[in-house]
């Protein structure tokens, strides 16, 4: 046990068959965004945007979990809770940790109106204590905006630089740059670069900026888009020169992802899924939201970005089933392999013209299935959840992200929990959407395709859940 808190009970998990069995979510209630990502004396701690008066956004908290693997979570005391009368009275909106000088330090956005606040703690993360003033009190002189939220801070030199993440008065998203020698008294410095509303929104939520092989990543979760996106740049003298602007994610249903920076010097990131269902099945339920899988990003030798889950989550991969080259004639169920709570491997031959893919949480007739599909000549991976749930009125869309095979392979790691599906594609594209299947014998499998394409090799390991 990291702490002395009981074994976090998940009741929920007996009862409702989409409350997800490995991925990090609270109890009950409401959960967004990552928060305050640090690795500190060998723990992990995953702050989050939290509701503890119910499944919807309002009185936002920071919940607060721990984990010594990436795998297991711990809930820890609520971190953060609004202060009447304070600059943070209407929420404890987003922000990150950093380590000051052995102080562990939360720099956040206390609303209403939106200034940047900060808290420290003296008992390892336990509890918190705020400091009375926001260290950034209103936005710089020039952009008299209301949305001016979500400082990302790091250590440069012998002082401290943050982003602040808000629009211009003509509707472009940007970045505010700001430097501290103590995290307290903070000078403003300058604009990092401007958006385009035409390519990437309005207004620009959760900043980070951080190096990564020969470049600078900026990721950023731009209103009204409802995705987030990563550019790939170059930063100097406070301005950032974007070279390139990619989905983060294409399934459609992660938002606000946080990077922190491990004790490995792995660069690692979570991301809240949103629920995509009606509002008043999430109050039915009685939770709303729940954390991605951890991953990790590298810029590859080519400048491209590599996408892929932290290798620590094969420590819940239980009972396995394999198959070898399995030639593709139309839909091929894999009869012995069934489940809500898997990962699977799929190695696939794609270099005719045909479409080739997976189908998950399908009912034996078919009537419920959701679709993974890579199209060769679109150059696109998709999830189709036309078919997910004969629930009308959760989200059954098509998704689709850019990619294209350049070896002739395609290599699908898809991680299914429950109503979470995580898809990664050759190390290069993410994908996560949530389900509703309706049916408790939407459980099969299949590969589908037409020769010559083939399936070289399928893993499938049924997953333990973390809460057990
Ligand atoms: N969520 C937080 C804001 C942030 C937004 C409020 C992004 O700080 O801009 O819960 O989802």
């Amino acid at each position: 046990m990291i702490h002395d808190a009981s074994y976090p009970a998940r009741p929920l998990l007996a009862t409702d068959p989409h409350y997800p069995r490995y991925h990090f979510l609270p109890a009950a209630n409401w959960l967004n965004d990552p928060n305050g990502l640090i690795h500190w004396e060998g723990v992990y701690h995953l702050f989050y945007q939290y509701n503890p008066h119910g499944p919807f956004h309002g009185t936002i908290h920071w919940g607060h979990a721990a984990s010594r693997d990436l795998v297991h979570w711990e809930d820890w005391p609520i971190a953060l809770a609004p202060t009447p009368g304070g600059a943070d009275a209407g929420g404890c909106w987003s922000g990150c940790a950093v380590n000051d000088h052995g102080t562990p330090t939360l720099i956040y956005t206390g609303v209403h109106p939106q200034v940047q606040c900060l808290a420290v703690s003296h008992d390892g993360l336990r509890t918190w204590e705020k400091h009375a003033e926001p260290g950034i009190a209103a936005p710089p002189p020039g952009y008299p905006t209301k949305d001016f939220r979500d400082p990302y801070v790091w250590r440069d030199g012998d002082h401290w630089l943050c982003v602040v993440g808000s629009t211009t008065s003509d509707g472009r998203g940007t970045v505010f740059l700001y430097e501290s020698p103590d995290l307290r008294s903070w000078t403003y410095r300058q604009p990092i670069c401007f958006g385009n509303p035409e390519v990437n929104g309005r207004i620009w939520e959760c900043p980070n900026l951080f190096p990564l092989g020969n470049r600078y990543l900026l990721l950023l979760s731009p209103i009204p888009l409802r995705k987030s996106v990563y550019l790939i740049g170059t930063f100097e003298d406070g301005t950032f020169r974007p070279e390139s602007q990619t989905d983060f994610d294409g399934g459609g249903c992660l938002y606000a992802p946080q990077a922190m920076r491990d004790a490995a010097g792995r660069r690692l990131v979570w991301g809240w899924l949103w629920e995509d269902r009606p509002r008043e099945a999430c109050m039915t339920a009685g939770w709303n939201g729940v954390m991605s899988l951890p991953r990790q990003l590298d810029l590859d030798s080519d400048g491209t970005l590599r996408i892929t889950p932290v290798s620590e989550l094969a420590a819940l991969r239980g009972a396995h089933w394999q198959c070898r080259d399995l030639p593709l004639k139309g839909t091929i169920p894999l009869e012995d392999l069934h489940g809500d709570g898997l990962e699977i491997e799929a190695e696939f031959e794609v270099e005719t013209a045909g479409q080739v893919g997976l189908l998950i949480r399908r009912s034996p007739d078919g009537e419920e299935e959701t679709r993974i599909v890579y199209d060769p000549v679109a150059g696109s991976l998709s999830i189709d959840r036309t078919k997910s749930s004969t629930d009308p009125v959760v989200e059954r869309d098509i998704r689709s992200a850019e990619l294209r095979s350049t070896d002739g392979r395609l290599s699908l790691q898809v991680f299914v929990d429950r109503s979470v599906v995580e898809v990664y594609a050759n190390r290069r594209v993410a994908m996560t959407s949530r389900i509703y299947p309706n049916r408790p014998d939407s459980l099969g499998i299949a590969a589908f395709g037409e020769e010559p394409a083939h399936l070289r090799s399928l893993d499938v390991w049924e997953m333990r859940t973390i809460w057990e």
